[in-house]
């Protein structure tokens, strides 16, 4: 099954109002090469500015809440990142696993609020280093996306990444047949749940991926885009990456 490719910029807590003009570099490689979706996911106070600067580029979150609204301080739902402009949504992070202790059940509710509202959400995945290096690379992320990911999930809302926690803003990458053998693995833990509808769902790689590394990657079976941090916050190191994916 064709896939279009998808590179998502993930800014993290990064950039604030004059950062949004590395947007228009980026805005126009996206016009330049159709063929690839890309989008930049930046901190929720940047969504509508984002927006309203580069109407063409699609802008997209890194969390919302599983609840659409309520007694949740500090949390924003997907119907409020739909009024911010938000068209995609980042959720389970492993920066929120580890630091706001979010549960695969969580991280899964969270992806059905995604869908909910008609956004597409990004459900991250990835082991630890001690993971990998105890073996259990592939039962752990196994695990994540038999957790994490909704059972009527399908391609034109739901997107898997794949980020080994060790390569993330490390500059260490695994090698590209393991990262062939995880995403393989990933194709046939999402067939094993939700059948013929896994083919159209893209898995993207994350974790250090820059312009030097990005064709490699891109050209895996099965590696149907990026996520990307660091590389992501100036136009510069960004479009490569997305000209890589063309
Ligand atoms: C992994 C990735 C973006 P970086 O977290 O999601 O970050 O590209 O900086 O490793």
């Amino acid at each position: 099954m064709t896939r279009r490719k998808f590179v998502a910029g993930n800014w993290k807590m990064n950039g604030h109002l004059d950062h949004l003009r590395e947007l228009h570099g980026i805005e126009k490689a996206a016009k330049a090469h159709p063929q690839v979706d890309v989008a930049i996911c930046t901190p929720a106070t940047l969504i509508a500015p984002a927006v309203q600067r580069t109407p063409d580029l699609m802008i997209g979150a890194q969390d919302c809440h599983a609840e659409d609204r309520g007694a949740h301080t500090g949390c924003l739902s997907a119907p409020m990142l739909i009024e911010a402009g938000a068209k995609c949504v980042i959720v389970g992070h492993s920066e929120r696993r580890d630091e706001q202790c979010e549960t695969d059940r969580l991280i899964r509710g969270k992806a059905e609020a995604v869908h909910r509202h008609g956004l597409t959400a990004i459900v991250c995945v990835g082991e630890t280093e001690d993971e990998r290096d105890a073996g259990r690379a592939e039962d752990v992320v196994m695990a994540q996306v038999g957790r994490s990911v909704p059972r009527h999930a399908a391609g034109d809302w739901l997107v898997v990444a794949y980020e080994p926690i060790w390569a993330i803003g490390t500059g260490r990458i695994p090698t590209l047949d393991d990262v062939a053998a995880m995403h393989a693995t990933i194709r046939k833990e999402l067939a094993d749940m939700i059948g013929d509808a896994a083919g159209g769902i893209r898995i993207l790689y994350g974790g250090s991926m820059n312009g030097d590394n990005a064709a490699d990657l891109l050209a895996i079976d099965n590696v149907d885009g990026g996520l990307v941090g660091g590389a992501s916050l100036s136009h510069d190191k960004f479009v490569p990456i997305i000209e890589a994916a063309a």
